[in-house]
C-alpha cells in the first residue's frame, strides 16, 4: 500500500506512535509518505520505502493565526495525487482529520483518497472537548473512512462525548521488543526512578519529586526525569525546596529513551489522565515495573500488583509506599520485572499490533 502519515512530529506519544508505525509498515514492505511541517522525531532519514514532504505555511501580513490546516489539506491532496496514494492515515484528531477531510473532497472529482484517524487522548480528553474545537472534532470523526483508537476507555470516552456512529476499532500502543529490551548490565547499583513525558500538568511530573522525598526517607534512591515541557522549572524547584535536589537528574528531551529505560529500575507515571501510557509500557518492554495511576487505558496495560502497581491520581505517599515496597522485596521486583516484559511481549509487541493496522486499511479500502 501507499500510505500518508501526518502527526505531530515534535515529541508526545501520537507522533512518536506515528513515525514507529510507518517505520514498521515501511520495513513490511508499504511506501510511506509523512506530511507535515518539520520530520517527526525518531526519523532517521534515508531509509527505503520512507518519504517526508513538509507542509510550508506562509505566514503573508493579512493572517493572524497562518491556516496550517489549509496549507496541510492542499498539501495532501498534491501528494497524494503524485505518489498515487491509496490512503491517509492521521494521528490526532484536530487539525490532522480536518484537513484530510478537504484533501478528500479535492480528488473526489478524479478519484477516491480514504482516511483513517487514529485518536490518542488529548485530541478527545482536552481538545476535542473544549467548546471551541468540540463541533470540528466530531465532524472530522464523523467524516473519516476508518476510525482508531489505543484503548477500549478511550472507545467508550469518544463514543460518550461525541455521540459518534463510527465503528472505532482499538488497536493498543506497540513497542519493538528487540529495541526496547532489559540490559541487566546497565542497571545502576543505586536504585533509580524514571519519568519520561513532555511535563505537561496532565503528566504530573510534581508528583515525581513528591514520591521521591517520600522513598528517601527508607531507600537512598535517585530520580532521572527525561523531556522538557512548562513544568520542567517547576519540577526543579520542587526539589530544592523538598532537598532532594542533589538526587534529582533533569536530562531534557532525549531520542533514544530505548537506551536510558535500561538504566533505571523503576517508572513513575502519576498522570492525571492517560489514554494509554505508551511511556509506561516501554518501559515495561524494558523490565522494568511502573508505579502508576488508575486512570484512563492505564488499568488495560498495567495489571496492578502483576506488572506494576496502579495507585490513585495524586496519592503520592500510597504510589511512594509502592515503589518502597518493589526496591526492598528483591523477589517481588524480580517477578513483576518479568511479568511486565513478558506482557509487552505477548500483548503488545509490533508484531502483533502492525497487521492489526494492514486489516484495518484493508477493510477501508475495500468498502465502498
Ligand atoms: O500525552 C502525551 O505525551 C502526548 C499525547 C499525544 O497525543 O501526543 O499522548 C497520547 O498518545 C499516546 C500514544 O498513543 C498515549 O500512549 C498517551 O497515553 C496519550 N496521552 C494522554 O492521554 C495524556
Amino acid at each position: 500500500m501507499r500510505i500518508g502519515i501526518t502527526c505531530y512530529p515534535t515529541y508526545g506519544g501520537s507522533g512518536i506512535v506515528a513515525t514507529e508505525l510507518g517505520l514498521e509498515l515501511a520495513m513490511r514492505g508499504h511506501e510511506i509518505h509523512f506530511i507535515s511541517y518539520a520530520n517527526p522525531i525518531r526519523l532517521d532519514p534515508g531509509l527505503p520505502r520512507i518519504h517526508y514532504h513538509e507542509v510550508e505555511v506562509s505566514n503573508y501580513p493579512l493572517f493572524q493565526y497562518p491556516p496550517y490546516c489549509l496549507a496541510l489539506a492542499s498539501h495532501m491532496a498534491e501528494v497524494a495525487e503524485r505518489y498515487h496514494l491509496d490512503l491517509l492515515h492521521v494521528h490526532y484528531a484536530i487539525p490532522h482529520s480536518t484537513s484530510a477531510s478537504l484533501a478528500r473532497d479535492i480528488l473526489k472529482p478524479k478519484r477516491r483518497l480514504p482516511f483513517v484517524t487514529t485518536l490518542h487522548g488529548t485530541d478527545i480528553t482536552l481538545v476535542g472537548t473544549d467548546r471551541s474545537y468540540y463541533p470540528i472534532t466530531k465532524y472530522s470523526i464523523e467524516q473519516s473512512d476508518g476510525v482508531t483508537t489505543i484503548s477500549d476507555y478511550m472507545r467508550r470516552r469518544t463514543i460518550d462525548v461525541f455521540h459518534v456512529a463510527n465503528d472505532i476499532d482499538v488497536i493498543g500502543n506497540f513497542v519493538n521488543v528487540s529495541m526496547y529490551r532489559p540490559d541487566p548490565a546497565a542497571r545502576p547499583e543505586r536504585k533509580r526512578l524514571m519519568h519520561v513525558s513532555n511535563f505537561r500538568e496532565v503528566k504530573r511530573p510534581l508528583d515525581c519529586v513528591r514520591i521521591l522525598a517520600y522513598v528517601r526517607r527508607e531507600v537512598d534512591a535517585e530520580l532521572m526525569m527525561v523531556g522538557d515541557g512548562p513544568l520542567r522549572g517547576p519540577c526543579e524547584s520542587l526539589a530544592w525546596d523538598l532537598g532532594v535536589q542533589d538526587h534529582v537528574t533533569f536530562l531534557g528531551k532525549q531520542d533514544h529513551v530505548e537506551r536510558l529505560f535500561p538504566r533505571a529500575h523503576i517508572l513513575l507515571m502519576p498522570s492525571e489522565l492517560e489514554a494509554f501510557g505508551l511511556a509506561a509500557l516501554e518501559a515495561m518492554a524494558c523490565g522494568l515495573p511502573p508505579v502508576a495511576t488508575a486512570c484512563g487505558g492505564v488499568p488495560e496495560l498495567v495489571a496492578d500488583g502483576v506488572t506494576g502497581f496502579l495507585e490513585p491520581v495524586g496519592d503520592v505517599e500510597a504510589q511512594a509506599r509502592r515503589v518502597v515496597q518493589l526496591l526492598t522485596d528483591e523477589a517481588l521486583y524480580r517477578a513483576m520485572a518479568q511479568a511486565a516484559r513478558h506482557d509487552a511481549v505477548t500483548r503488545f509487541s509490533t508484531d502483533l499490533i502492525i497487521p492489526k493496522y494492514e486489516s484495518h486499511y484493508e477493510r477501508v479500502l475495500s468498502a465502498k
